[in-house]
This record gives structure tokens, sequence and C-alpha cells, in this order.
């Protein structure tokens, strides 16, 4: 029998490259895609990817419940992974309220429509490292307490607990993947690793003088997208749901990932970065550090693809778009 997965955020990075691992395993995979009167540039991820043609689009918005029930009706996934939100930590200081709407109670919404219309379906739920936000721990493990530092990381939260909620109060197979910082030459461009390898290439390519970073003293734990959506199917196969750290157990500054991008690209990081006291944030997670060793234990996984694979990756995908 083929399964059937459902997607939200499938036009974002993971999105995508969890389409791709599903459809290669042989999996129908369908889509929720909130409309937007340019259709025609969302599925540019999936473009890139080759899968766009493979997946099937269904309208639909996580703020809107009745229409979710009517995509679960269609669809009848065995497995739903929930990866659509709000999710850029920055915008949600300036958007507060859709922030907790889509990246919280979408969640709510996900859940009930499983609930409802198909409960026996599998759930994954898209949790993120930034829930530890002040953290007390070098390494952040399932059993580190929270503190969140961001609308966003409040509304993750809030979706995390929800999940384990859900599992608890009704049994549904729903689990929680707490995912560290992941990347790739997909990754949007507001994000600190895709700025750098854009603005590296552009610098290269004599488009571009400065690169503006905000708090470059920031650690972050990274890894590869692509590594990251095959754990969120291996949580989905385990006989019972729970909780999982993804991380690759190091951590790097900002600064010395930068420096990865322009060493690739043969130039000097000091004759281009520039600090922009406008670009910090009104509060900062200083220094994130995952440690995944439940889900080595639990279904073997590992990061494969080091930051300096990945940032050389993404340098030379910018390059290469750059120069068309
Ligand atoms: P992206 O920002 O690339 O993708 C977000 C997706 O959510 C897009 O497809 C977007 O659609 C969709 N979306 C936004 N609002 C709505 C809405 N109202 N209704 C339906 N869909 C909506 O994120 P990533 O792929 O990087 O991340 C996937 C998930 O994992 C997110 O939930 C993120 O918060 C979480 N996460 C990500 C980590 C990372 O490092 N990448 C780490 C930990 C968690 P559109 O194309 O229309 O904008
Ligand atoms: P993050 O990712 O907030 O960790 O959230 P981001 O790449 O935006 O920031 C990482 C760190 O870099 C610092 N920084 C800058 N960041 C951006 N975007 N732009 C800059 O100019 C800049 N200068 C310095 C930031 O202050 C921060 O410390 C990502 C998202 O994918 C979330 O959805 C996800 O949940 C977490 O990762 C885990």
């Amino acid at each position: 029998m083929t399964k059937r997965a459902l997607i939200t955020g499938i036009t974002g990075q993971d999105g995508a490259y969890l389409s791709q691992l599903l459809l290669e395993k042989g999996y129908e995979v369908h889509g929720l895609v909130r409309r937007s009167s340019t259709a025609d540039v969302n599925d540019v991820r999936l473009k890139w990817l080759g899968v766009d043609k493979d997946v099937r689009i269904h309208d639909g918005n996580l703020l809107d419940l009745s229409g979710i029930i009517r995509v679960m009706r269609d669809v009848v996934p065995d497995e739903v992974y929930n990866l659509g939100a709000q999710s850029f930590v920055k915008s949600s200081w300036q958007q507060p309220i859709l922030t907790g709407q889509v990246t919280g109670l979408g969640v709510t919404n996900m859940l009930e429509a499983v609930r409802l219309e198909r409960p026996e379906a599998r759930f994954y739920q898209a949790s993120s490292s930034e829930m530890y936000g002040l953290i007390q721990e070098p390494m952040q493990s399932e059993t580190t307490p929270f503190y969140p530092r961001s609308p966003y990381a409040v509304a993750k939260l809030y979706g995390h607990w929800l999940t384990v909620n859900y599992r608890e109060s009704y049994g549904m197979h729903a689990s929680s993947g707490i995912l560290f910082n992941h990347e790739s030459p997909l990754r949007g461009i507001e994000f600190v690793t895709r700025k750098v390898t854009d603005a590296v290439a552009r610098i290269k390519l004599g488009m571009a003088k400065e690169l503006r970073l905000g708090n470059i003293d920031a650690k972050r734990d990274w890894g590869h997208s692509k590594d990251y959506v095959r754990a969120m199917w291996l949580m989905l196969q385990q006989d019972v749901a729970d909780d999982y750290v993804i991380a690759t157990g190091r951590t790097t500054t900002v600064r010395d990932m930068c420096r990865i991008a322009f060493e690739h690209a043969g130039l000097s990081i000091d004759d281009h970065l520039v600090i922009d006291p406008a670009l910090f944030r009104p509060a900062e997670v200083d220094v994130l550090l995952g440690n995944p060793a439940k889900a080595k234990v639990a279904f073997g996984w590992e990061a494969e693809i080091s930051l300096e694979e990945m940032i050389v990756e993404m340098v030379d995908a910018d390059l290469k778009r750059l120069s068309r």
C-alpha cells in the first residue's frame, strides 16, 4: 500500500527536502499551501529539487481550521508533518500576534483536524531549539528546561506542549522534533547563513562590497536540512511517539561561520564585514548546542553533512545562481 503524507510548509526549505525524501521512499506527497497572487513563484524550492510536478498541492492556511479539515478528508494521510510557521525569529517581534496565531495556534488547528478526521495518522510537530532560549545547561537535551526569548520561541513552546498534550490526552501518535538550526542552498535569504553566502557570492562577482550583520558572537549548532528531514521521517516510523533533539553536537559563532564562507571564495572577512547595531535583536539567544544522543540510540540518526561542507555548497549554489 502506498503511504500518503500531508506536509504543511511544503514550499519552505524543509518542506521541499522532505518532499524529495518521501517521494524517493515511494510516498504519495500532498502539501498544504496558502494562496497567493504569485502562486507561480511559491514552488521555487520544489522546482529547484525537481519535485514540483510530483507533489499534490491543496489550498489551505494554518489559520483556517475548516479548510484544514477539508484537506484532511480529501487526502486521508498516514503521516502529517506540520512544518508551516512564521519561522523568522526577528520578524516575530514585528508581528507577534500573527506569529502566535500561525506558529502557535496553527498547531492546535492541525492537531484538531487530525483528531477529528484522521486520529490514526502519525503527526510530526516542528519544534525548535529556540525554545531553550536563555539556557542554563551547556548542552541541551530533551530534559533541559525551556526559557523562550522571542515571540516566535514562545509560540513554538505552545505548539510543543500542545503536541505532548494531545499525545497524552488522546493517545495520538504525535511526536515533536526539537530541531537545532539547519540550513541549505534552499534556506530563506533572511536567515544568517544564507544572507552570508549570498553576500559572499555577490562580493566575489563584484555586485556588492560589504556584508552587514548584527550579533556575530552568537553561537549556533548548524546542520543540513537534508539530514534533518530524515530525522523527521525516522521519528514517525517509531512504534511509540516521543520527542527528540536533532542537532550536530557542535557549536560555532556567526563570525566563524562567515569566515568559512569568505575563505572558500578567496576573500577576507575583515575587508567586507560591517557590524550594524540595527540588526541586533531585542533579546538574543547567545548559544545553542544540542545533544542528539536520544535520537542516535532510538533510531540511529546522526548528522552526516558538516558545517564546512554545507557552507561551501551554499556559496557555490549562490555563485552559480548569481552568475546566470
Ligand atoms: P520556512 O520559513 O522555509 O518555511 C515555512 C513554511 O510555512 C512556508 O512553506 C510557508 O509558506 C509556510 N507558512 C507560513 N505561514 C503559513 C500559513 N499561515 N498557512 C500555511 N502555511 C504557512 O521554514 P523551514 O523550512 O526552515 O522550517 C520548517 C519548520 O521547522 C518551521 O516550522 C520552523 O519554524 C521549524 N524549525 C526550523 C528550523 C531551521 O533551522 N530551519 C529549526 C527548528 C524548527 P509560504 O511559502 O507561503 O511563505
Ligand atoms: P535563528 O536563525 O534566529 O537562530 O532561528 P538566524 O539565522 O536568523 O539567526 C542566527 C543568529 O545569527 C545572528 N545574526 C543574524 N541573523 C540574521 N538573520 N541576520 C543578521 O544580519 C544577523 N546578524 C547576526 C542572530 O542574532 C542569531 O543569533 C532559526 C530559524 O530557522 C527558526 O525558525 C528556528 O526555529 C531556529 O533557527 C532553530
